[in-house]
């Protein structure tokens, strides 16, 4: 009878070595391991062997079984691997790779510091959890004043807040290094703002300071027409506004020309003596300018958004178009 397994064995392996699809592989696996196949008319057999033969019989047709079940499976694998491929479309047109984009207020930032980097500042940085101290304090803007109302402070503890504007970048410089210098940082500022069509609670500043002998109103003022002639062309309207902030002296603001009507883009005058002697330089051996940008109102004017809120909605579509 062993003989017998070893016959089904060759014939098993001759066909299976000509096996070439699914379907023929389906075939076989039903003709030996189906119900009325070879292996289960083996198995069937069993009880018809003399005893003293069945141990050694049912082990040999188990291991032929448990060969052909892993043969078989082993080529399903590969085939249906083989017939995937085949089927592959290769005329199908391809999935779009989305790219990722810069989002305009950083396309705006950049901008900026490219063109003050052109105009020969340097950047620096600051931190956008602040001491009132330099928020405030030594930018001329003591305690009981009421001009600390033009900021709507969000404050941390009493001593502690979130920076309202990026002009205490310019202490925090100043500080640190002996004049001339010539600095420029952009970063994020905060207010508690109503979060309307041009204000926002979070949005971002560029702070521009230059001390140096002799700095005058001209320096500042031909400075700002750079700035605004390389964001939004030659031909560009703008205005300067009498305004008035405790850290300069004079003070200005500057609009664009949008549309219909002027949009305040930023604020800016000569460095107040005050702020000269929190650092500790000469207000009668030094000068300087200061001025503060807005970029979130720049790249509306730029990209002609009529709502500054939907910066900050995440909306793709925005990304997309700009
Ligand atoms: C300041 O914050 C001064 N630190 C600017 C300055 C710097 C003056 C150096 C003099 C010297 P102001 O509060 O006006 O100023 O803000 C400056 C600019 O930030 C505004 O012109 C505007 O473009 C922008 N801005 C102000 N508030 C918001 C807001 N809620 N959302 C978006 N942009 C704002």
């Amino acid at each position: 009878m062993i003989e017998k397994v070893k016959e089904i064995e060759q014939r098993f392996k001759e066909q299976f070595e000509k096996i070439s699809s699914l379907k023929e592989l389906d075939e076989l696996r039903i003709k030996y391991l189906g119900k009325k196949g070879e292996i289960t008319g083996l198995l069937k057999k069993i009880k018809d062997i003399p005893p003293e033969e069945r141990k050694e019989f049912g082990r040999a047709v188990n291991a032929l079984k448990v060969e052909i079940q892993e043969l078989i499976q082993a080529a399903r694998a590969k085939l249906e691997k083989a017939e995937k491929a085949g089927k592959l479309d290769l005329t199908l047109p391809g999935k779009p790779v989305i790219a990722g984009k810069k989002h305009p207020l950083i396309k705006v930032v950049e901008e900026l510091v490219e063109v003050a980097v052109g105009l020969g500042f340097e950047i620096v940085d600051g931190p956008e959890i602040e001491w009132e101290y330099y928020n405030f304090e030594a930018l001329n803007i003591p305690e009981y004043h009421p001009s600390r109302d033009m900021w709507s402070t969000l404050f941390i503890t009493d001593k502690m807040l979130l920076r309202t504007h990026t002009s205490p970048v310019q202490i925090r410089t100043m500080e640190n290094r002996k004049p001339p210098l010539k600095v420029f940082h952009p970063g994020r500022v905060y207010r508690k703002d109503p979060f309307d069509a041009s204000h926002a609670p979070a949005f971002f500043q560029a702070e521009g300071l230059y001390v140096d002998k002799n700095v005058s109103f001209a320096d500042l003022k031909a400075t700002l027409e750079m700035f605004t002639r390389e964001l939004f062309g030659p031909k560009t309207k703008i205005r300067f506004l009498p305004s008035y902030f405790p850290f300069t002296e004079p003070s200005t603001e500057v609009l664009v020309n949008w549309g219909e009507g002027w949009l305040e883009i930023l604020g800016a005058g000569m460095v107040h003596p005050r702020v000269f002697e929190a650092v500790g330089y000469d207000p009668e051996e030094w000068t300087g300018y200061a001025f503060g940008l807005g970029p979130d109102r720049i790249a509306m004017i730029k990209y002609g958004i009529d709502d500054i809120r939907l910066f900050y909605e995440n909306d793709l579509r925005l990304i997309g178009e700009l």
